[in-house]
């Protein structure tokens, strides 16, 4: 990894669930053949989906603000709120299987901030609305030894870690809406990780499990080198300014 913060941007810029977009914008074969091009537009037109503005306008102009789609499986599942579970388990007094009814029906917290990825882009004033890790944890009555947490996720393949202590901060929330609205399943709906702090590659997408453990487990980017403790602008030889 290169101390610029920049050297895994190819990994971790890639969409890799670019087949499925491709399939979901109706383009399929054709779409492949103009290469590039063509991922401009993909970019473009998941920004407007997505993009801060109603109009979506902005997020259609080369460079315009708005997130840019990450998934490092190559589908985008899909759970409908009916059938959605978040289990809890591993060092816990009480492991217990929630429903998003149930999360929803939890202390809320909501919470406005920027959303900064390892790899440049930033979304400000995001608001990410959903129940805090520490609730989770009082919860389930965290055992002695207990030093770390685990996040799985229905896609199968990422995965994401936190210490104890970092999941217990006030900002570290599991989230079931985003701008406001249901978290959409291309932003990991109906349930995803929101590490407030921390670059957007802690906040796993598709959250299906939480473990609690004695030691840290590094995550699905972590093993490609990315900090394990990724706080905004003092981690990943990045300089961002903090998230406000
Ligand atoms: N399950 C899962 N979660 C994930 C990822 C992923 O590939 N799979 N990518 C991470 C990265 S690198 C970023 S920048 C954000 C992107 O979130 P977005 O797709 O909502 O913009 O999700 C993070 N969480
Ligand atoms: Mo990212």
């Amino acid at each position: 990894m290169s101390s610029d913060g920049t050297g895994g941007a190819d990994r971790a810029g890639t969409p890799v669930g670019r087949r499925v977009i491709l399939a979901m914008l109706g383009l399929g074969a054709a779409g492949a053949t103009v290469g590039g091009y063509l991922q401009n537009g993909i970019d473009n037109v998941l920004a407007s989906v997505t993009a801060k503005d109603p109009t979506g306008l902005s997020g259609l102009l080369p460079g315009g603000g708005g997130f840019r789609f990450y998934s490092v499986a190559d589908t985008i599942p899909h759970r409908s709120p009916a059938d959605y579970r978040l289990t809890v388990d591993g060092l816990v007094e009480r492991p217990a299987t929630y429903t998003l009814a149930q999360l929803q029906a939890m202390p809320r917290t909501r919470l406005v901030k920027d959303v900064q990825c390892v790899t440049g882009w930033r979304v400000p004033h995001t608001p990410f609305t959903g129940v805090l890790l520490s609730h989770l944890l009082d919860e389930a009555g965290v055992r002695p030894g207990a030093k770390a947490l685990t996040f799985t996720c229905f896609d199968g393949v990422y995965s994401e870690s936190l210490t104890l202590d970092q999941a217990r901060r006030p900002d570290m929330m599991v989230a079931y809406a985003m701008d406001d609205r249901p978290v959409t399943d291309a932003h990991g709906g109906p349930v995803r990780l929101y590490a407030a702090p921390m670059y957007f590659y802690k906040s796993a997408k598709w959250l299906s499990g939480i473990t609690v453990t004695d030691h840290v487990q590094p995550g699905y980017w972590e093993h490609y080198g990315y900090d394990v403790d990724a706080w905004v602008g003092k981690s990943n030889g990045r300089t961002d300014a903090p998230t406000d």
